[in-house]
């Protein structure tokens, strides 16, 4: 059995309550002063030297207009029907206001099309997650290649009155265990996620937030303690998209207003 993550927590569980005492993360050297989402934004999808720049560097991107907004209402209205929610989910891993479509680019082909086929997604992946290795072929040694290979395709509907998620990293799915960088470096990610907003999302109706720079984080590195001016509720628009890494720290938020917040995640 794997179990490369309990050699660093067991010897540092506190007995009594389960809890593991970690240090405070500061932002990570290099950032600018007063980080804004700016910082992590490109203006425009074709750049896509910048895009692999802020993913390298914070671990995130914000991609304004990555879709139409009539590709965004196409696509819910195939899926509408699909939207589910387990009573067992009782707030983990989701509120229970909040509804699902999992396997959504089986029910739309807008997203089959238009989100998870698009070129800028493929790219970024290529960068991040391509692989060239050797395996045994009976007996013969061959080199293989491998590109992105698509885990999860979820739509989230957080309705008014959903809790906060908690922080998570999305590649926890494969057991990335990750070591602690000051920058990064390639070869290391398993996952490479695309966010794309349905609804207008905001702090006000619970948007994505994300820990920006927590990509570098090893083990130790707790996202209950941490430099706040790294902690972003993600502002977007009706067919904007955020590109992210497996490694980064993310959750869902609290949606405070009366309508539904509808966001996919594409993986
Ligand atoms: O709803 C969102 O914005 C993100 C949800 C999420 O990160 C998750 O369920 O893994
Ligand atoms: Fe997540």
């Amino acid at each position: 059995m794997n179990t490369k993550s309990r050699k660093y927590y067991e010897q540092r569980i506190d007995s009594n309550q389960g809890c593991v005492k970690l240090p405070t993360k500061t932002i990570p050297k290099g950032y600018p002063k007063n980080l804004t989402q700016k910082d992590f934004t490109v203006s425009d999808k074709s750049d896509f030297s910048s895009i692999i720049r802020n993913l390298e560097k914070y671990g995130v991107c914000v991609v304004p207009n990555f879709i139409e907004k009539s590709s965004c209402k196409e696509a819910l209205k195939e899926i509408q029907p699909k939207f589910y929610r387990y009573d067992s989910w009782n707030g983990s891993p989701f509120p229970k206001e909040t509804t699902v479509v999992t396997r959504s680019v089986l029910h739309s082909s807008t997203i089959l099309e238009k989100i998870v086929s698009d070129p800028l997604f493929g790219g970024v992946a290529e960068k991040f997650l391509n692989e060239r290795n050797y395996f045994m072929a009976g007996k013969v040694l061959k080199e293989y290649t491998c590109g992105i290979q698509l885990n999860s395709g979820i739509v989230y509907k957080v309705g008014p009155g959903a809790a906060d998620q908690g922080y998570h990293r999305e590649d926890y799915v494969h057991h990335t265990v990750h070591q602690s960088r000051n920058t990064f470096k390639h070869g290391e990610e398993t996952m490479l996620g695309l966010g794309v907003a349905f609804t207008d999302m905001s702090k006000e109706n619970g948007a994505t937030r994300f820990i920006v720079g927590s990509h570098l984080w090893g083990p130790y590195d707790a996202c209950g303690s941490f430099d706040k001016e790294m902690e972003f509720y993600i502002e977007a628009k009706e067919g904007d998209a955020v590109l992210f890494l497996g490694s980064v720290y993310h959750a869902a938020s609290a949606n405070h207003t009366s309508k539904d917040r509808i966001a996919g995640f594409f993986l």
